[in-house]
């Protein structure tokens, strides 16, 4: 449904992505971190929608590191609640074609 909500104020391909992208994704993330930019853009190359929680604004670093089970870089992210790792993670995800499956809430 907010899929759906968000579409609707959207340009079309944008608006297709968001019905299309059924996953929660949650990236944590540093403003001046070149990684978190790789990432979100990789994400957003795919019109995928991410709730971003920048720790320079909220300190939520030990959510994160328990989260990651001691991950401590940035960005941490997070696929329907499971971890996937960092920008690399996402990007070999990305080419080992299992990226998208997981962002249509389809991956087994
Ligand atoms: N391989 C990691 C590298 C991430 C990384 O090095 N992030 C830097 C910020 S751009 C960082 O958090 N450095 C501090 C640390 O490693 O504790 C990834 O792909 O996410």
């Amino acid at each position: 449904m907010y899929s759906l909500w968000r579409a609707w104020s959207l340009e079309p391909e944008r608006a297709l992505a968001y019905i299309w992208i059924m996953a929660k994704i949650e990236i944590y993330t540093q403003s001046w971190c070149g990684y978190c930019f790789r990432a979100k853009k990789l994400l957003e190359s795919k019109g995928a929608p991410f709730t971003e929680i920048d720790l320079g604004v909220e300190d939520r670093t030990q959510e994160m590191i328990q989260r990651s089970n001691g991950g401590r870089s940035v960005p941490q992210i997070f696929i329907d609640g499971k971890h996937v790792g960092g920008c690399d993670d996402l990007h070999a995800l990305d080419t080992a074609g299992k990226l998208d499956p997981m962002l249509r809430g389809v991956a087994s």
